[in-house]
């Protein structure tokens, strides 16, 4: 063949890839650009969609260089990654986080301007992608954000959901839920690498075979699909660098049968895309039925084998040696969910790469951790090895034989204790035999850690007790934390402006500086200035309310938030009792009106589909809401606000505006929260248990500006062993009984005295989360609170203090920590 080679020899073919004149003109003509050759519209046939599409597009167009420089020089560098393997990322919006990140924000909205177009028009146009459920997966996005801001080489994989957390709207006050199809007005920030799928197998058995003299084990699949990545740009704060978040679509190997389509047969025709591309349709399919359980399984390894794949096939250079495996890479695993890694590196390592077993062993070991977010035992997932073998096969053999070495070694250490050796296993066997996940990340990882200091300890000396005795030195802790760049600077501009003219403008890489807002608190003129940014938050706060067709808020309220998934441990319950005790006290006359301050109650919680008790408690709180809110006798007084749909874009609303955070679940429950830190750090008081990261903000905003009650957890603890009869707590205190006869007389659901009742029975007879036993507690901090706001001047020292106080919760501080006690990467240069 004599064709010569063709090579680039065009000088634009040989530069390096730019990103288009950072100025006003350069923006203005690469957004006319993209609207015209991207969208296919002029500007004065555009809507707002096609604007806010062009927009997106032209933002990226300046990220995209800096990503290709990235992605080579850390392919160069040969530094570690850090792959954090997350089933749900809960984003937000993403426009104006990229804007800020890029230093784009005056330039774009000028150049829009210029072209006739008022940016916010465009910002309310934006889906946020809901690919994650509540704190763990607003965890992940939080760490994708700082890991690029401190430019640590990390790649987030995850899984696309064509539909994300489902949309949540009131029926006669009951939760109803709507598909979330956030695609369908396109998706500008995502990119399809489909010549970068990776082909996941499952199912079929498992056969050896001899490879010239030595027996070997191959895994025979029944069918495939093709994982198709999703690139995301995860763009650094003001330095540069674009991270990637790669999410896999599943897409049919073979989509369509022509045959059977054209014998007239056109659903069966497509049936094996359907099959396929169920796999990513929606985030945490119900799992109440076999098919659901397999649907997540099948999710589960989907995403991690492609992710596995992706990172040795293309992220290492060709020829690498897997030996030096650990050099490269840690795999964090973000909860139970990714763990079916573990097994799948074993099965690449030693069936593909025919690596010894123990040499294979000690790599997956020391390239996994596991982050563990929770103390429910209900909570722990586990695989019955029915399914597990039968979508697995191989995999099933690899944990058996990960688990006889594993249990072998604990004789070693411990004897034969077989109750031990059952409690260790990684097999359960009752009430059927299944795979601990929990406990196949723990024997695998190099570390385990839990969210939240308290957490962290209950997990060493109860949860996972025997293996950190076995290994204390794997146990640690990282307290989670917050990106401060979306949660105060994107969401308080006004809170961060004042706080840039007062410190500076380095405290968004570095929130510690914050502390430098403890001396302005005792200064009269900063404390009206914060009062006023809170105010004026109130007032957006309330636009936002009312464009989405709800109750705005009314001036002077305190607004006292709850806001997190709703689940009983949470206890939105023990919330609802205050506010009925509230209303029953102030209209029967046994409380103080006076005493009691305005207050407005705001909820936002999604309960998960299938949890009926967290749905009645939403019908709950609205039926209440809505008795006090058309009373006239506590008009002006009490007003109760439960805005469906609540998500990243609400919150960003909400916590500025908030005056008080509520963190009432019961102590020794709630792994870390993250909320909690959000509100504390845009100056809302906490009221709140010793439970979870609480202990640490109260630790560091001081006794004085937090107000704690409840039970510790050796109280808890001490109850539950004597013997918990919450019936015994509600004939105790008067205000408790009165509530509660009032939820159960019908008052909130037109005098029919069953709507409510399961909820009042289980309260009084099971309260598994002893809101009962709270109560006074709760009540006694609640007056407190009254007395405190009513105080204003007091109040908003306190509320500067906390601010001041919580730059500990920086994410970037969380990656630190992650960092040297776990990943031990380094920064690109
Ligand atoms: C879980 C835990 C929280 C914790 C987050 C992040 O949140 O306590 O703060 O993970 O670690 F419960 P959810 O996903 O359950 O909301």
């Amino acid at each position: 063949d004599n064709t010569p080679e063709l090579r680039p020899t065009h000088p634009l073919a040989l530069a390096p890839v730019v990103a288009p004149a950072a100025s006003v003109d350069g923006f203005a003509k690469q957004f006319l650009q993209n609207l015209n050759f991207d969208q296919g519209v002029t500007l004065s046939t555009s809507d707002v969609n096609d604007q806010y599409l062009a927009l997106a597009y032209t933002v990226r167009d300046y990220l995209m260089a800096r990503w290709f420089d990235d992605r080579a020089q850390q392919k160069a560098q040969q530094n570690k990654t850090v792959c954090y393997l997350s089933a749900e990322y809960l984003l937000g919006r993403q426009l104006d986080n990229n804007l800020l990140a890029a230093r784009l924000t005056d330039i774009a909205t000028e150049a829009l301007a210029q072209c006739g177009i008022d940016i916010d028009d465009l910002r309310q146009v934006e889906i946020e992608p809901g690919l994650g459920n509540g704190g763990l997966g607003r965890l992940a996005a939080c760490f994708v954000d700082s890991l690029a801001t401190m430019s640590i080489p990390a790649i987030g994989y995850g899984i696309r959901y064509e539909y994300g957390i489902f949309r949540q709207a009131f029926a006669d006050g009951q939760q109803i839920e709507q598909p979330d199809a956030w695609l369908r007005m396109g998706s500008p920030w995502d990119f399809a690498h489909p010549e970068a799928a990776q082909t996941i197998s499952f199912a079929g058995t498992t056969e050896t075979y001899d490879d010239e003299g030595v027996e070997r084990t191959r895994w025979v699949p029944e069918w495939n699909v093709l994982a198709v990545p999703y690139n995301m740009m995860v763009p650094g704060y003001h330095n540069g660098r674009v991270n990637t978040l790669r999410l896999w679509r599943a897409v049919a190997t073979n989509a369509f049968d022509l045959h059977t389509f054209n014998s007239g047969d056109y659903v069966e025709s497509v049936r094996a895309q359907t099959f396929a591309e169920n796999i990513s349709k929606v985030l945490y399919p119900e799992d109440s039925t076999p098919q659901g359980k397999e649907l997540r399984l099948q999710q589960q390894y989907f995403f991690v084998a492609a992710s596995i794949a992706d990172f040795i096939e293309n992220v290492l250079p060709e020829d690498f040696d897997l030996e030096n495996l650990p050099e490269r890479v840690i795999f964090q695993l973000n909860d139970t969910h990714p763990v079916i890694g573990v097994p799948e590196l074993m099965r690449v390592l030693v069936d593909e790469k025919k690596l010894e077993w123990d040499a294979a062993w000690a790599i997956t070991q020391k390239c996994f951790a596991y982050t563990c977010h929770t103390l429910l035992p209900e909570a722990l997932e586990v695989w019955s090895v029915d399914l597990l073998g039968r979508l697995l096969p191989r995999h099933l053999e690899i944990i058996y034989r990960i688990n006889d070495e594993f249990l072998l070694e604990v004789r070693e250490r411990f004897g034969d204790d077989e109750m031990l050796i059952r409690n260790m296993s990684i097999i359960g066997e009752h009430p059927s035999r299944s795979v601990r996940m929990a406990y196949l990340a723990t024997v695998a990882g190099s570390k385990v850690n839990g969210v939240a200091e308290l957490h962290s300890q209950l997990l060493r000396d109860n949860v996972l007790k025997d293996f950190a005795t076995m290994w204390p030195d794997k146990f640690t802790n990282v307290t989670n934390g917050v990106t401060p760049r979306r949660f105060l600077r994107l969401a308080n501009p006004d809170l961060s402006a004042l706080i840039t003219e007062a410190l500076g403008a380095g405290w968004t890489v570095d929130l510690e500086r914050l502390r430098g807002l403890e001396a302005l608190a005792d200064d009269a003129d900063f404390r009206e200035r914060f009062a006023a940014v809170k105010a004026s938050n109130k007032r957006r706060l309330s636009r936002v309310l009312e464009a989405r067709g709800e109750t705005p808020l009314s001036d002077d309220h305190l607004i006292d938030v709850m806001i997190k998934r709703l689940h009983e441990y949470k206890r939105q319950t023990l919330k609802v009792l205050h506010i009925v005790s509230t209303y029953e006290g102030i209209v029967t006359g046994r409380l103080d009106v006076d005493a009691v301050q305005p207050r407005t109650f705001l909820f936002g919680a999604k309960a998960a589909p299938g949890y009926g008790m967290a749905k009645r408690i939403i019908h709950l709180i609205n039926a209440v809401g809505e008795v006090v809110s058309a009373d006239e006798r506590v008009q002006g007084k009490l007003k109760v606000l439960y805005p469906a749909n609540y998500n990243v874009t609400l919150a960003e609303s909400i916590i500025p505006a908030a005056d008080l955070s509520e963190q009432i679940s019961l102590a020794g429950k709630e792994a870390s929260g993250t909320g909690n830190m959000k509100l504390a750090l845009n100056g809302a008081l906490t009221i709140g248990t010793d439970d979870g990261a609480n202990v640490e903000i109260r630790k560091l905003v001081g006794d004085d500006n937090f107000f704690l009650f409840g039970m510790s957890e050796p109280e808890v603890e001490a109850l539950w062993a004597d013997g918990y009869r919450p019936a015994e707590f509600y004939q105790r205190d008067e205000r408790l009984r009165s509530a509660i006869d009032l939820i159960a007389s019908g008052a909130f659901s037109d005098g029919d005295r069953t709507v409510f009742e399961p909820l009042v029975s289980n309260l009084l007879y099971e309260d598994r989360f002893m809101a009962l036993a709270d109560f006074s507690s709760y009540l006694d901090a609640q007056e407190r609170v009254d007395a405190a706001y009513a105080d204003q001047d007091g109040w908003v020292r306190s509320a500067i203090l906390n601010v001041a106080r919580s730059g500990y919760f920086s994410s970037d501080r969380a990656m630190r920590d992650y960092l040297d006690r776990i990943w031990h990467a380094t920064p690109v240069s």
